[in-house]
């Protein structure tokens, strides 16, 4: 045993053994942790019902599935305070956190089949849209990117000296782009507001996780950066909300930066279309028997808490009634009008006198340039 005396040849006082903290989730009432299987299952459940609309052809573009890591996404975002404005960032594996956010069945499914009153009026598809009122941004697809991006929006809370927190989430394949460098260098050293949660779900569309990066585990790159790494199960629902939870309390406290990364497993392929191939054989299966995140919380449920089957089937039963009514109303939403795809995304056409090098082609410019559907041309 190692001698307890100091280099001064006095004995050391004997380290103060701090009790444990108790877990976040340990406060997390009942109503709360019911909430949380509310959303894994709509979140599993929605997705469900978006290929049955994909096999109708009803699905406009690609479909992404975040079977098996409906965990991941729903405990994080569950730790965020939505009464102070507290802000997130999803990719396509997280419609779990948006819904968290008060996104609703009703808007997913219309964007998803492109309709005229879907929140980008059918100009984006699946989940990329975003409501700055209830703090999800609008994700943009390259990878990595929303990182500087959250950087940013976290700087100016700070710079505000607003209350509010930020979460980025990035796939274990982003951070091996620079976006992802030079976004979590920039936010760790202006000690920003931010966490980072890297879903190490196991593949970057086929890529494997040990061909696009030499490090063993994610939560080590946080050492380069000087801010705390933490490593937590991903397909533990209260885990991923305390190791969140922690991370939050220390982004609001001032303390900067944490990266997470998040253990969980990418059950589907890339998206609808892609067969998994590239998947060695069982894997799959393997994780589905023995690592679901949605049978593993019901079993926490119904064991530890108390919850009856008959309690979580009736949950199960207003799912699905909520999104057979927003089917019902998203099918019959109208797809938009294609003068449409002119309005709201530059600023309208001017109405001031055309510029000297275009005065004389007037009609070649009313003609081919400014339809009259844009609607503000007077001439
Ligand atoms: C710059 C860029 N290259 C390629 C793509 C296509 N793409 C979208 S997601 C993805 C893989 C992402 O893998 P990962 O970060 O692990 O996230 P996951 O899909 O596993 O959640 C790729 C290659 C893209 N969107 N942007
Ligand atoms: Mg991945």
């Amino acid at each position: 045993m190692a001698s307890r005396t100091s280099s001064r040849g006095r004995r050391a006082a004997r380290p103060r053994v701090a009790p444990a903290p108790a877990a976040p989730s340990a406060s997390l009432d009942r109503t709360q942790k019911l909430d949380l299987y509310y959303y894994m299952r709509l979140t599993r459940s929605l997705e469900e019902r978006l290929v049955n609309l994909y096999r109708q052809t009803k699905v406009i573009g690609g479909l992404f599935r975040s079977l098996g890591q409906e965990a991941d996404a729903v405990g994080s975002a569950y730790a965020l305070d939505r009464t102070k404005g507290d802000f997130l960032s999803p990719l396509i594996r997280n419609l779990g956190a948006m819904l968290v956010q008060g996104a609703q069945p009703l808007e997913i499914i219309r964007q998803y089949m492109a309709k005229a009153d879907s929140p980008t009026r059918g100009r984006e598809l699946n989940i990329h849209f975003g409501d700055l009122e209830r703090g999800f941004i609008g994700q943009i697809s390259h990878l990595g990117d929303m990182v500087p991006v959250m950087a940013g929006v976290t700087l100016s809370f700070k710079m505000r000296g607003q209350d509010r927190v930020g979460l980025v989430y990035v796939g274990d394949g982003a951070t091996s782009t620079g976006a992802f460098h030079e976004g979590i260098n920039f936010a760790a050293v202006q000690r920003c507001p931010l966490v980072v949660i890297v879903e190490n779900n196991g593949y970057a569309y086929s890529t494997p996780t040990s061909k696009q990066t030499a490090a063993a585990d994610f939560r080590d790159k946080a050492l380069a950066y000087g801010i705390p790494g933490e490593q937590a199960d991903g397909n533990d629902v209260l885990a991923t909300y305390d190791v969140t939870k922690r991370a939050v309390d220390r982004a609001r406290r001032g303390e900067g930066v944490t990266l997470i990364e998040l253990m969980t497993y990418r059950r589907k392929g890339h998206a609808e279309h892609d067969n998994q191939s590239y998947v060695p054989e069982g894997e799959i299966e393997r994780w589905a028997a023995t690592n679901d995140p949605v049978d593993r919380f019901v079993a926490h449920l119904t064991g530890t808490e108390g919850v009856s089957p008959d309690e979580l089937a009736g949950i199960d039963a207003r799912v699905g009634r909520e999104i057979d009514e927003a089917t019902d109303l998203a099918e019959q939403s109208p797809m938009p009008v294609p003068a449409d795809a002119l309005t709201g995304v530059y600023a309208d056409p001017p109405s001031a006198e055309a510029p000297w090098y275009r005065r004389g082609v007037a009609s070649a410019v009313t003609a081919h340039e400014r339809p009259a559907a844009w609607g503000t041309f007077n001439g």
